[in-house]
């Protein structure tokens, strides 16, 4: 028999590899000794800062589960879900810009590029010497990507796109851009690099969520790429989902490494704190949001870890992975908002860390499809009935 240890319940890291449990050492070392001490002041300054990038290619990791001869590192589901999960125990925006590079960009120009696109962009972008970002969204509205007015038209010697995209992490910053448009009213991807005439990326000022990540806009004013821009083998909303798929899985970690800080911190704040004359962690309200927090935190673990083998074993379908994204992302938040309540007005002070994750996990719990938009595709999987429109 094994020794109960409170921090981790149902043995999470008993049920890694070897391998998976390195790169989570290093991810968490990285997260700690290099990420918080900065976090701060980006939040406070709205800042992002661009040698964090390279700092993760250099760690390996970006585009984590990609083969090696693109710069990738072959790791598993499981080894990305597990350093979106530290990353996040930081902050949820370094997070949003590791899994923009790996699973939005990265990843659609290696399932959908020419083998010429993938050489081109790949191992610049692992190495993080540049930087992508993903536009799907539109500013009539993001959770019907179908319903998109991007257009590319096809004229002599490549495309014309116009449109705009907007809440696009790392726009301001990109280097290259996954932009998807309607080509003769069929959704299809282009990458398009900065500088092209037409193609403008402002920054969205004023963010009070998420503020350690840069977010803009994508503008494109008769944006005139070339042939080799369009992703030739994909073709519909497929395209955008299946980046959306590996990215929303990572946030099904990720959420819980916010919440998993935010519940470790509670707990060692409530054993400090005396009020009444004894430690709050002695009282019985406190004690059952304490073990509310851990309980939900080793079940939302758990669902991740599935969904990660499943992944790995290539026997996943896209309605489980709605389902951990929204569960995991809507705990995170409501453990989040508990852990600032446990530590009193001391909660809102930014060197506690809490309510800037519960803030950060407001985004988290909208972007990548909102917590109700995937109640919605697990409605319409359990009784065919869809209830979008
Ligand atoms: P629907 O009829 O369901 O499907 C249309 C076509 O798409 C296919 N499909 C998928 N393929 C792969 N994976 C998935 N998850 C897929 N879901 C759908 C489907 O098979 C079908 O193919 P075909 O060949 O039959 O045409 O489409 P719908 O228009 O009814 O979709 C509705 C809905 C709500 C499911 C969808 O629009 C949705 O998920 N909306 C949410 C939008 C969203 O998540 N946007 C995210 C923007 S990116 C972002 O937020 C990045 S933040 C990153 C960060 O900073 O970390
Ligand atoms: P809307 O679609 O207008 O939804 C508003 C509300 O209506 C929500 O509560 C929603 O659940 C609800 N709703 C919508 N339809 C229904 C329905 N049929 N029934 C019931 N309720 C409904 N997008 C990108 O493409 N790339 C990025 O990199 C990116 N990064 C982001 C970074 C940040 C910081 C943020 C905030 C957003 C980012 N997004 C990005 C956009 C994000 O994906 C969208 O905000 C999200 O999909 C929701 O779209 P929306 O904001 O237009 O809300």
């Amino acid at each position: 028999t094994q020794t109960f240890r409170w921090e981790d319940p149902l043995f999470l890291d008993g049920q890694l590899t070897e391998e998976e449990r390195m790169v989570a050492e290093t991810a968490r070392g990285y997260a700690m000794e290099s990420l918080m001490p900065r976090v701060i002041s980006a939040n406070r300054e709205e800042r992002f800062d661009r040698e964090i990038l390279t700092e993760m290619g250099e760690l390996g990791l970006l585009g984590s589960t990609l083969p090696e001869e693109y710069g990738g590192a072959g790791l598993s589901h499981v080894a990305y879900g597990l350093i979106a999960h530290a990353i996040e125990s930081v902050d949820s925006g370094y997070r949003s810009v590791m899994s923009v590079q790996s699973s939005l960009v990265m990843y659609p120009i290696y399932a959908f590029g020419t083998e010429e696109q993938r050489k081109t962009y790949l191992p610049k972008l692992a190495s993080g010497e540049w930087v992508g970002c993903f536009g799907l969204t539109e500013p009539d509205g993001g959770s019907d990507p179908g319903a998109m007015r991007t257009t590319a038209r096809k004229v002599e010697g490549g495309y014309v796109l116009n449109g705009s995209k907007t809440w696009i992490s790392n726009s301001p910053i990109a280097d290259v851009a996954v932009v998807w448009a309607k080509l003769d009213g069929e959704i299809r991807g282009f990458v398009i690099e900065r500088g092209t005439k037409g193609f403008e990326t402002p920054k969205i000022e004023g963010k009070l969520s998420l503020r350690a990540s840069i977010t803009g806009m994508i503008m494109l004013d008769d944006c005139k790429v070339g042939e080799d821009a369009l992703l030739p083998n994909v073709k519909g909303l497929k395209g955008p989902f299946s980046c959306l798929n590996k990215a929303r899985y990572g946030i099904s970690w990720g959420a819980m490494g916010a919440a998993e800080f935010c519940w470790k911190a509670a707990r060692d704040y409530a054993m400090e704190r005396i009020v009444f004359g004894k430690p709050i962690a002695g009282t019985q309200l406190v004690q059952k949001k304490l073990a509310d927090m851990q309980t939900e935190i080793a079940l939302g673990l758990q669902g991740a870890l599935r969904l990660g083998r499943m992944l790995d074993e290539g026997a996943w379908v896209p309605e489980a992975i709605s389902m951990m994204k929204r569960n995991n992302c809507g705990k995170a938040l409501a453990i989040a908002r508990e852990a600032r309540d446990i530590h009193g007005g001391n909660g809102i002070a930014e060197e506690y860390h809490i309510l800037r994750h519960a803030i950060n996990l407001e985004t988290v719990n909208t972007y990548e499809g909102t917590h109700d938009v995937h109640a919605l595709i697990l409605g319409r999987a359990q009784t065919g009935l869809q209830a979008f429109s």
